[in-house]
C-alpha cells in the first residue's frame, strides 16, 4: 500500500500560529520582504550563523561576544548597528565565516514563534527551488509561516507561499483546513506574471517605496539567487549544508 502523503498547510498571519499543530512539522518561516530573503543571502555569502533575536537590544549586546550586529525597525537600519535589512548590505566577503545576530520587526519574531516545531527553516524566492526540492525529500508535513506585519496579513508573504505550495502540492496533501493554502496558491497564479506589478497597492510595498528600497523590492520578488537552506538549532541559523558537514566531521 502506498505511504500516505504527508500534509501541507499555510498560516496566513503570525496571529493564528496557536491553532497549528508543528510538533511533527517543519515549519518554514517568511519574510520576503526582507528578513527571510537578507538571511538567504546572508548564508549564500558564507556567514557562519545567525542567531535571530526580537529585540535590538539583545542584538547590540552580540557585538562583544564578536558578532556583526543587524537591526531594522519601521524598515530601516537602526543607527549604531552594522547592517539593516536590506539584502545588498549581506552581498559582501566581509560576511564569510562571520557569526551574526540579527533582529527584525516580523521576520525574526516569526523565527522565535516557530522555534518549537520539529524543524524550522527559512523560505523566499532567493532559495525557492532549492528549499522545495528539499521539502520533497524530507517526506514530512510542512507547514509555511507568513510572517506578515505586526500580526497582521501580508500579500508578498501570501504570494511565496502560494508558489511554494504549488511547487509541494503533488508530493503533500492539503488538510481539512485547506483554504489558506488554496488562497495563497490562488494568489500566486494571480500574480505570477508580474509580482512587483501585483503587489503595488500592499501596505509593505508601498512602505519601502517610501523608504526608497525598491531595488530590494525587486530582488527579492527574483526566484533563485541563492541555494541554501536556512534551518535553526538551538536557537541559532545554520547553512544546511554546512550544518550537515560538521555533522558528517567533514
Ligand atoms: O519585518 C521584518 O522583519 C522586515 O523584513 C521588514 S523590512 O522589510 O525590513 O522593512
Amino acid at each position: 500500500m502506498e505511504a500516505e502523503k504527508p500534509f501541507l498547510e499555510v498560516c496566513l498571519t503570525p496571529a493564528l500560529f496557536y491553532q497549528y499543530d508543528v510538533l511533527q512539522s517543519i515549519v518554514v518561516v517568511i519574510d520576503v520582504l526582507r528578513a527571510t530573503s537578507s538571511i538567504c543571502v546572508a548564508f549564500q555569502y558564507g556567514a557562519h550563523c545567525i542567531v535571530p533575536v526580537t529585540t535590538t537590544e539583545e542584538s547590540l549586546a552580540y557585538r562583544e561576544k564578536g558578532y556583526l550586529v543587524g537591526a531594522e525597525r519601521q524598515g530601516s537600519m537602526v543607527e549604531g548597528f552594522d547592517f539593516g535589512n536590506s539584502p545588498f548590505s549581506y552581498m559582501d566577503d566581509k560576511i564569510r565565516g562571520k557569526k551574526i545576530a540579527l533582529t527584525t520587526t516580523n521576520g525574526t519574531r516569526a523565527i522565535d514563534i516557530a522555534r518549537n516545531a520539529a524543524m524550522v527553516v527559512v523560505g523566499s524566492f532567493l532559495n525557492i527551488d532549492t528549499l522545495a526540492e528539499w521539502l520533497i525529500k524530507q517526506q514530512q508535513n510542512v507547514v509555511c509561516l507568513c510572517a506578515g506585519w505586526k500580526d497582521t496579513f501580508n500579500l508578498e508573504d501570501a504570494l511565496f507561499a502560494g508558489a511554494l505550495a504549488e511547487k509541494l502540492q503533488p508530493h503533500f496533501r492539503l488538510t481539512p483546513h485547506r483554504d489558506a493554502a488554496l488562497a495563497a496558491m490562488r494568489l500566486y497564479d494571480l500574480a505570477r506574471n508580474d509580482m512587483y506589478e501585483f503587489l503595488a497597492q500592499s501596505s509593505h510595498r508601498t512602505r519601502l517605496e517610501k523608504l526608497k528600497v525598491d531595488e530590494d523590492v525587486l530582488y527579492c520578488l527574483t526566484p533563485n539567487q541563492t541555494q541554501v537552506i536556512p534551518v535553526l538549532r538551538g536557537g541559532v541559523l545554520y547553512n544546511l549544508r554546512d550544518m550537515l558537514q560538521k555533522d558528517k566531521g567533514e
